[in-house]
């Protein structure tokens, strides 16, 4: 774009900084843009009431942010993912309606008059909750991450799907209002050697997993709301477990039944599943916690720089399941040199989140990468250190740090520099 000598004392004044990266988009163009010179059509009449949108929904002009699923992953859409649109999103919080959605047997329809919460096994009282009863529990907010541990796996091997809401959309964090699940065991009373929970799903799959006590007694939260409203029923309406920082395959969704018990239960979903197996064909399994892990959301495939040269912006997401992100670093050179990105918005143990790094793009080709340190000084890997103590074989638990290739035309690319 070629720059204005003629640009106007007033702008350059009253918009500083911002002014001088604009040259080719300001006063210049006043002239013979009818979106300045033309009345719009939103300027002449007046638009539907109060009464057109009892639920609101999004702008007609956002119909491209949406969830999407990769038909070809799954053999059916019951038991399949969609992905969180991440590079149209900013900030921390998903949207309720664009949180990627994992089911293993489709959305379970619950009434919630009809819900029941049973605690039983190793306890001294088995008890039965209805959702009104769990009203009268002491109630907490947080914001938190939920990760598949299935995140990035299609990536093991090598870069292969374009967008990030591919590669990383398997994760949203949302506010949840809920229940101290200690709460609900300490009412229920836990007998001596108790040490393991079982929740488990109302859907068709029955979604179950082990937990460990110690997590149960810890942060874990029996969660009725999401970003303020009722959960959706794709996220476990009305109720769900979430466990902070820890893979989304225990954060069990339609929440009927915590069983008490002494052993795990080694049950589908941590044994053929959720467990990752190492090049000497032995299985790590129980790989509860989210490790430390980042990704650039913009620009990245699905969103290309469309600018030109100049100030560019980018944008992007980190978390970990230990806790805050202290720092993230980027490198626009494929990891030789890097520079400190500029953390923005609130800082939530393991919640998302957000980063910026803003620079002046000189117009040849970018290999845009960030790198994430966790407060326990855990630092996000390249695909190569990962793949040399895990092998070849994993799916879950990639952490490895992402690569986008940005062309001088600004197309971007998913590649891969180890
Ligand atoms: N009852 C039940 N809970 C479930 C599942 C399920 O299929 N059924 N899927 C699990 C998996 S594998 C993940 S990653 C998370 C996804 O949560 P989300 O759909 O809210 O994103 O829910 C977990 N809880
Ligand atoms: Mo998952």
């Amino acid at each position: 774009m070629p720059d204005q000598p003629s640009r106007r004392g007033f702008l350059k004044g009253g918009l500083a900084a911002g002014a001088a990266i604009a040259t080719a988009t300001t006063a210049a163009r006043a002239a013979d843009d009818p979106a300045i010179t033309e009345i719009q059509d939103w300027n002449r009449y007046a638009g539907p009431g109060v009464d057109a949108e009892p639920y609101g929904v999004p702008s007609p002009y956002e119909a491209h942010v949406v969830r999407r699923n990769v038909p070809w992953l799954t053999a059916d859409p019951i038991s399949s993912v969609n992905f969180t649109p991440l590079h149209e999103l900013d900030g921390i919080i998903t949207p309720n309606g664009l949180c990627f959605e994992r089911h293993h047997a489709g959305i379970a329809e619950i009434d919630p008059a009809q819900h029941r919460l049973m605690i039983n096994g190793m306890v001294d009282t088995p008890l039965v909750f209805t959702m009104a009863d769990l009203m009268r529990f002491p109630r907490e907010n947080h914001v938190y991450f939920l990760e598949c541990a299935a995140n990035s796996g299609m990536e093991w091997r090598g870069a292969q799907l374009n967008g990030c809401q591919y590669t990383h959309g398997m994760v949203h964090c949302v506010m949840y209002t809920g229940v101290k699940l200690r709460h609900l065991l300490e009412e229920a009373g836990i007998r001596a050697g108790a040490a393991w929970v079982m929740p488990e799903g109302a859907d068709a799959s029955a979604m179950s997993r082990s937990l460990p006590l110690e997590k149960a007694l810890d942060d874990c939260l029996v969660a009725f709301k999401m970003n303020g409203e009722a959960l959706r029923p794709g996220q476990g309406y009305p109720l769900r477990l979430v466990v902070p920082g820890w893979e989304g395959n225990l954060w069990v969704k339609w929440l009927r039944r915590l069983e008490i018990g002494d052993k795990p239960w080694q049950l589908r979903e941590e044994t053929s599943k959720y467990t990752d197996l190492l090049a000497n064909g032995k299985a790590r399994r129980f790989t509860w916690e989210m490790d430390v892990k980042s990704v650039i959301t913009n620009p990245s495939p699905q969103a290309p720089v469309i600018h030109g040269r100049g100030r560019l912006v980018l944008a992007g997401l980190a978390w970990s399941g230990g806790g805050r992100i202290s720092r993230v670093d980027v490198s626009i050179d494929g990891g030789r040199n890097w520079t400190t990105a500029r953390l923005d918005g609130p800082s939530l143990p393991k919640a998302l989140h957000r980063f910026y790094h803003a620079f002046d793009w000189d117009g040849s080709d970018l290999f845009l990468q960030s790198r994430a340190i966790d407060e326990n000084g855990f630092v996000q890997p390249t695909k190569n250190a990962l793949r040399a103590v895990r092998g070849e074989n994993s799916i879950y638990h990639n952490n490895g740090i992402q690569t986008w290739h940005v062309a001088k035309d600004g197309v971007v690319e998913n590649v891969e520099i180890s």
